[in-house]
């Protein structure tokens, strides 16, 4: 596989079917430097490229998830910089992704951290995490997009208490707002992480594809254009092998054997 620096890069599960990318800067709390972007943008494409893979895991270590954007790398960055350069434009290639993300978070998932997760599909966190958008302090806002998913996770209060006081909140609080699906003990988290992927990884990758596109339209357009786009996927589905299989199997009281057509 390719040699990364600033992250980890294994297949893991009992069918290694499950691509784990573990951030790895741990001097900086794995704060997101462009290199480990760049990196973490290669090591998802190339993931969501590959046929043997159902599903991705972005983990960090038990300090930190990532406390966001490095710092130190954007303090002299200016305006016209950041517009010529496309600053952050390299998170594209995760948003891009067809395959579900989960992350997994243990410790400090702040500003471009917390970004980073919610840009996944689902968040499981360890009870040691800690989420926040503290750019305020640092006297700047929220730029991939902590002022628009977090009011999707846990609506406007609270989106706005987050974003506007810098204040942090703990895996526990973040389940009950929304924003966490699922909390763990520490050592149990990455773990129980790779159990859903492994589940998910049961299903078509072709229709798990079409799920998630379907479930992203619930967050990129009006209810009415969303429940259109719902189904027609829904009726496309009917155009698959899998879902022949699917349905079938149920009947004949077997396991599904699905083909990714
Ligand atoms: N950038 C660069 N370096 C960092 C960052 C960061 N975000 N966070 C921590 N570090 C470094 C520290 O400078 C320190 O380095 P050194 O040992 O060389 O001094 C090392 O990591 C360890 O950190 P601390 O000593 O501070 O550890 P503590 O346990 O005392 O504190 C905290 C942990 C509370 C997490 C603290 O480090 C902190 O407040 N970090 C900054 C958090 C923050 O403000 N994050 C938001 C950054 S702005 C942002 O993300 C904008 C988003 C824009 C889009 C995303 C672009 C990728």
């Amino acid at each position: 596989g390719a040699q990364y620096e600033n992250i980890k890069v294994d297949v893991v599960g009992a069918k290694k079917n499950v691509g784990l990318i573990s951030l790895n800067r741990p001097k900086a709390l794995n704060a997101l430097c462009k290199d480990l972007f760049v990196e973490l943008g290669k090591a998802v494409k190339d993931f969501d490229a590959d046929d043997k893979i159902a599903t991705i895991i972005i983990t960090g270590n038990e300090k930190a998830f990532a406390a966001g954007a490095d710092i130190k790398e954007m303090q002299n960055n200016t305006y016209s910089s950041n517009v010529k350069a496309g600053f952050l434009q390299e998170w594209e290639d995760i948003s891009n992704c067809g395959k579900p993300i989960i992350a997994a978070v243990n410790g400090f998932a702040l500003g471009g951290g917390c970004e980073l997760a919610m840009l996944c599909d689902i968040i499981y966190a360890g009870e040691k995490a800690k989420f926040g958008q503290p750019e305020i302090n640092i006297g700047t806002i929220p730029g991939a997009g902590g002022t628009q998913r977090l009011p999707r996770y846990v609506g406007k209060s609270k989106a706005m208490e987050i974003v506007l006081s810098g204040n942090f909140v703990d895996a526990h609080e973040a389940e009950k707002m929304g924003l966490v699906s699922k909390v763990f003990p520490v050592e149990k988290l990455l773990e129980e992480t790779i159990k859903l992927a492994e589940r998910i990884g049961t299903h078509s990758p072709l229709v798990v594809k079409l799920a998630k596109q379907a479930v992203n339209q619930a967050y990129e357009t009006t209810l009415k254009s969303g429940l259109l786009y719902e189904k027609s996927s829904f009726y496309g589905t009917f155009a698959t092998e899998d879902r022949k299989e699917g349905m079938t199997a149920f009947v004949e009281k077997r396991a599904p054997n699905f083909k990714n057509n």
